[in-house]
């Protein structure tokens, strides 16, 4: 059982369990993450690719930045790690709701297994129309006038992501699902991001909940945590895992 007031210290009350992943879980898979050495996406600052404003400027700019990423995530060698799995699995054996809030939108939480899952960004294997706002699963470069699927419109496909200044995805459930826990568990976010990087704050106003920050580094909101596990996800996720579940995991 993890340190400190873990949920099992919470005698009937509900011990769920949240988790809120950033790049730094797909690390180990091979996607690299936005602010480390290799943060600055061909040079340019994600902040000034993943908006509005630039994909009016400069679409073809920003679904290029995109067919890239689709590309490199459908690489057959890209696959989930050993964290993305423990997690799956202590979905499947904890007594609890567990869910994983994830800020990422490779797949690869949904390849572990993870079922209880939210893509507060959006997903990158799925493609929104500007026109009807249908969304569909799309694997395919959608630089080019493809249709719409839904209303058959062309050239309104853009990639189903949340970019800076846009509304989050599935925030209420969330913020629900903060407020109850028992357990708040951040891996692999540099905490620079909101409201994301505010879920602890949450957390700790509903006053009920452990938290547990798992990163290589000390992160921006490293200091609201009331336990600190440094070192790679890959190594360390299982390891909690097995602690909560009083068993191997795997
Ligand atoms: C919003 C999808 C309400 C795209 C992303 C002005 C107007 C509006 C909003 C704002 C504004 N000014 C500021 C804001 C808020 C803004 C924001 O926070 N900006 C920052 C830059 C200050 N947020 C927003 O705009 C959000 N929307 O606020 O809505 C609203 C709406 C309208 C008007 C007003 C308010 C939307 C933000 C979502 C942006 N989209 N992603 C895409 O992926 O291309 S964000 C992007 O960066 C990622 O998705 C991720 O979510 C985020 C943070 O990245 P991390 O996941 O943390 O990754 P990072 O590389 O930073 O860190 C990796 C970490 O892993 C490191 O700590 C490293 O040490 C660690 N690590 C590495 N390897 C390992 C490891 N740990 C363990 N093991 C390893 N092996």
């Amino acid at each position: 059982m993890a340190a400190g007031a873990g949920p099992g210290a919470g005698g009937a009350r509900s011990r769920s369990i949240v988790v809120l992943t950033g790049a730094g879980i797909s690390v180990e898979s091979g996607l690299p993450s936005f602010r480390g050495a290799a943060g600055l996406w061909q040079g340019r600052r994600l902040e000034e690719v993943a908006t509005p404003e630039a994909f009016a400027r400069q679409p073809a700019l920003v679904q290029r930045f995109y067919d890239e990423r689709r590309r490199q995530l459908l690489d057959p060698a890209i696959r989930p790690n050993a964290a993305h799995l423990a997690l799956a699995e202590l979905e499947r054996r904890w007594p609890d709701p567990v869910v994983v809030v994830t800020q990422n939108i490779d797949d690869l939480h949904e390849r572990a297994g993870s079922r209880d899952l939210i893509h507060m960004h959006g997903e990158l294997l799925k493609a929104r129309c500007t026109a009807c706002a249908a969304v569909h699963g799309w694997q395919e470069d959608l630089a080019g006038a493809h249709r719409c699927p839904g209303c058959a419109r062309s050239g309104c496909l853009r990639p189903h992501v949340v970019w800076f200044g846009e509304m989050p995805l599935e925030l209420d459930a969330i913020q629900s699902a903060l407020e109850s826990c028992a357990l708040f568990v951040a891996i692999g976010t540099s905490g620079q991001v909101y409201p994301a990087a505010g879920f602890v704050e949450a957390v700790r106003g509903a006053g009920q909940a452990h938290t547990i920050e798992i990163n290589l580094e000390p992160s921006a909101i490293s200091s609201r945590f009331a336990e600190h596990r440094r070192g790679s996800a890959a190594a360390l996720v299982p390891a909690l895992v097995e602690e909560l579940l009083g068993a191997p995991a795997g």
